[in-house]
């Protein structure tokens, strides 16, 4: 049933957790529910799979640090139902193809390797060393390694990444697309070029000192929800937080916090104490506008607003920024931004007051076409006021992916430095290519053009997440051999090339057990805190085999004789493997040494972060001047974002309901402001397609009904990955090729 009520304006709370354990029973049963919920970012215990969000690492031992969408991560990895042989025997390709991706993802693990042969209907169960040969005879056949694609989603260990780039390496080509192409890219490629880390520079304590915290493009109360329990604290001292948003997501209006009884109880906490309802796109216009108050606040009172020390001794290219910036057209910003310059002002104030001050964002800034220039012009704030490298200051981009940030750290990456790829080259003894490979994007690009022979993915799924879905799936078709590493069914193993595979592997909860005795991995969190993972559930089936052993596996076949790899020995012992990271990958020298130092975790040195060092192109932190530029739009056409509802995790749908915006028993929904909806001469409840707009060509997504919601006015919002049909493979992000997700251009047309 299709039920819509109004937006709520609390997050979390006693339904947050009803919401958990209710998810829990239904997947594990109660027993393997307490044994899960009660391990979880504990001590010893594994890292929940869900977001990136840190740990408060010196509270592990006590508190039940998890969420509801933490819980509903781990019930669905943990869940006691399997997909049993006689399924696949049953179902033809075209019929799983007909299995909605929801109903899919509801099935179970899977627990065997399946084999689809070349002209078969079906899946077949196969043996693991078979399957290892089916994959060794596709890659050894290419002439050009590069014709093969080995994708990463962001949920794999330290361990099983390093491997993983090693294998790809070893094979030949640096076609290593990963998901952080779609998701912090653009963080990264600016992050990186003006402060000289493409880390986040905040860590939680840091957090919590500041004395303003800004969240950009960002919804926590369903993404990160750990993360408002930092925010009610960073609160608590005095923080001001502002919410920079088309939608008003409960989570930063209003607070209930499971961890505490009071939340249970109490009428919550506001967390934002001002909200700034941007419309799409208008993000860098905003950032240049404070930064021109800032400006201005400092010739009226000087030496009272910027930190001129730290911008004279740390940072370049201030002259040029203040010059550029020194003009402002009002008109433009207030356009771009939909916010009166009243509310710039006050916002700017803000700034002025605090003298630490933290910017977090997400999704809402990075999957636009000019996000590299926005993420830059964010920077440029903070800098004018030496909010880096300080307690409760910096730039604070938070990850997706529970290891998003660390397998980036171990070389999933098509274009890594030389420098890493000396140190790898030089610890196994072999030559690895130095020309770069496709990320993301290109991977699409050249799916489309049909060139693409070996699609292999390590989790994830890649035709759903990605842009222009017909586009993608008939590129797959196309590819000789498509596999997918996964613990569970989704639309990749049902789009499949004229062989398939799947092999099933354990997860983060299941216990993970060598010839060599227990085994645990590593991650990395979105500060850089790495720690120890440690699953301790039994696995779906006695015969399944970790993403290291996989990898392993493969290798020995594949690429035996290439330089002096020890694969058989790494698949036993995980330790000898951090040994390898210790010597290769940045940050992580004597990784093993530390780990044991340090009771299973440690935080990554992070050079602006500590020191104020910047090791970028002049050793400085580096303004940059930015044209403004924003999404104008025609009459009649809207501003679209394709987000996340609160009962799901990227392409993963856990249930139809998104109980913060009010809508339950669909997704096919599209949010429009009322008064939006009455200048279009359209109704709530209505139903209509959402007709993109990309260099001349339409996309169309059917059937959707109208929700008027108080989303920003010329902007509407609607779900991924079903409206991934609307994005075009060639709209991406300058400078980072990160597929355009947020502002496209769309009509909306009423279907009769
Ligand atoms: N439960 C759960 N947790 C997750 C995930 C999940 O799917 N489910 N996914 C994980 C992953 S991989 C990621 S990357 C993160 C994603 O976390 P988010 O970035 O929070 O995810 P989105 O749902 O894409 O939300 C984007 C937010 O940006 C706002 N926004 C959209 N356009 C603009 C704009 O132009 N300007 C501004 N200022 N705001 C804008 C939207 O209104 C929304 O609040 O979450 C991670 N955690
Ligand atoms: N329109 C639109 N598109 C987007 C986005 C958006 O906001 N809007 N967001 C983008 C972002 S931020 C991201 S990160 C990508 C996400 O893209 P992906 O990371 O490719 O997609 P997920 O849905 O997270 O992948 C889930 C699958 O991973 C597998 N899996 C789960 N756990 C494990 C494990 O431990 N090991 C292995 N091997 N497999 C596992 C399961 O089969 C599961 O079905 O999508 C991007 N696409
Ligand atoms: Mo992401």
């Amino acid at each position: 049933m299709v039920d819509i009520e109004h937006p709520k304006k609390k997050a979390a709370g006693v339904p947050a957790v009803l919401s958990s354990f209710k998810f829990g029973f239904r997947e594990m049963g109660p027993t393997r529910t307490g044994k899960v919920f009660l391990k979880m970012n504990q001590d010893g215990g594994f890292d929940c799979p869900s977001c990136a969000w840190p740990d408060p690492d010196h509270k592990r031992k006590h508190a039940a640090e998890f969420c509801e969408n933490g819980a509903k991560a781990v019930a669905w990895e943990a869940t006691r139902k399997r997909v049993p042989r006689a399924f696949f025997a049953e179902h033809s390709i075209d019929q799983l193809n007909q299995i909605s991706e929801y109903e899919l993802g509801k099935l179970g693990r899977i627990t065997e390797p399946m084999l689809l042969r070349a002209g078969a209907t079906h899946y077949e169960p196969v043996g693991w060393e078979e399957a290892f040969q089916v994959v060794a005879r596709h890659l050894k056949a290419l002439v050009d390694p590069d014709d093969a694609v080995f994708y990463t989603s962001g949920r794999t260990s330290n361990e099983a990444a390093f491997l993983y780039q090693l294998f790809v390496r070893a094979y030949g080509t640096n076609n290593l697309p990963d998901c952080s192409n779609m998701c912090h890219e653009s963080s990264g490629t600016a992050l990186s070029r003006v402060i000289g880390s493409g880390k986040g520079a905040v860590t939680l304590e840091m957090l919590e000192e500041a004395e303003l915290i800004v969240v950009v493009g960002q919804n926590p109360g369903t993404n990160a929800p750990r993360m408002l329990s930092h925010l009610e604290i960073a609160k608590k001292h005095g923080a001001d937080i502002v919410s920079v948003n088309p939608l008003p997501e409960p989570g930063l209006m209003n607070f209930k916090n499971p961890q505490r009884p009071s939340g249970w109880v109490g009428k919550g906490t506001e967390l934002a104490d001002q909200h700034l309802q941007i419309r799409i796109g208008g993000d860098q216009a905003l950032f240049l506008a404070v930064g021109h108050l800032l400006l201005q606040a400092e010739a009226a009172a000087p030496g009272t607003v910027l930190d001129k020390a730290f911008i004279d001794s740390h940072t370049s290219g201030y002259e040029l920024y203040a010059k550029h910036n020194a003009e402002l057209d009002w008109a433009a910003v207030e356009l771009a931004t939909g916010l009166r310059r009243a509310e710039i002002e006050e916002f700017t104030r803000r700034f002025i007051k605090s003298k630490a001050t933290v910017i977090c964002w997400a999704m809402g800034l990075t999957q636009h076409r000019e996000a590299v220039a926005t993420i830059t012009e964010i920077v440029n704030v903070l800098l004018l006021q030496g909010n880096i490298g300080k307690p409760g200051a910096g730039p604070c981009p938070v990850r997706g992916h529970s290891n998003v940030q660390g397998d980036r750290s171990m070389g999933i990456w098509e274009k890594m430095p030389d420098a890493f790829l000396d140190r790898l080259d030089q610890e196994f003894a072999f030559t690895s290519p130095r020309e770069h490979g496709v990320d993301a994007a290109a991977t699409v690009q050249r799916l489309r053009d049909g060139a693409v022979r070996v699609f292999f993915a390590m989790g994830g799924n890649f035709a759903m997440a990605t842009p222009d879905t017909e586009v993608v799936h008939q590129g797959l078709r196309e590819c000789d051999l498509t596999v997918q590493v996964s613990t569970k069914l989704n639309r990749s193993h049902t789009v499949t090339g004229r062989e398939a595979l799947i092999l099933p592997t354990l997860g983060r909860t299941d216990h993970d057990r060598t010839p060599n005795g227990p085994q645990s991995v590593t991650v990395e969190d979105s500060q850089g805190a790495v720690h120890l993972s440690t699953g301790n559930l039994t696995p779906p089936a006695p015969e399944l085999k970790s993403e290291i052993g996989i990898v392993c596996g493969l290798a020995a076949l594949v690429v035996p004789e290439v330089g002096q790899i020890p694969w058989a020995d790494f698949a036993d012992d995980y330790s000898l493997i951090r040994h390898r990271i210790g010597r290769v990958c940045d940050g992580y020298e004597n990784f093993e040494e530390r780990l044991r130092a340090n009771e299973g975790g440690f935080l990554l040195a992070h050079a602006a972060r500590d020191k104020r060092e910047f090791k970028t192109s002049d050793a400085k932190a580096q303004f940059s001047a930015n044209e403004l530029s924003w999404l104008p739009t025609e009459p009649g056409r809207l501003l679209l974002q394709t987000m996340r509802s609160h009962d799901q995790f990227n392409t993963t749908i856990y249930g139809l309901q998104d109980r913060y915006r009010g809508v339950d028993g669909t997704r096919q929904v599209v949010f429009v402001n009322p008064d939006d909806l009455k200048a279009l001469g359209l109704k709530d409840g209505q139903r209509v397609d959402i007709v993109s707009e990309f260099k001349g060509v339409e996309r169309r997504a059917a059937g959707y009904r109208l929700v008027s919601f108080p989303t920003a006015r010329g902007c509407v919002a609607a779900y991924y990955p079903e409206t991934n049909v609307l994005m075009a493979a060639d709209d991406v992000a300058k400078g980072s090729n990160t597929p355009v997700a947020k502002g496209l251009t769309v009509r909306l047309e009423p279907v009769s």
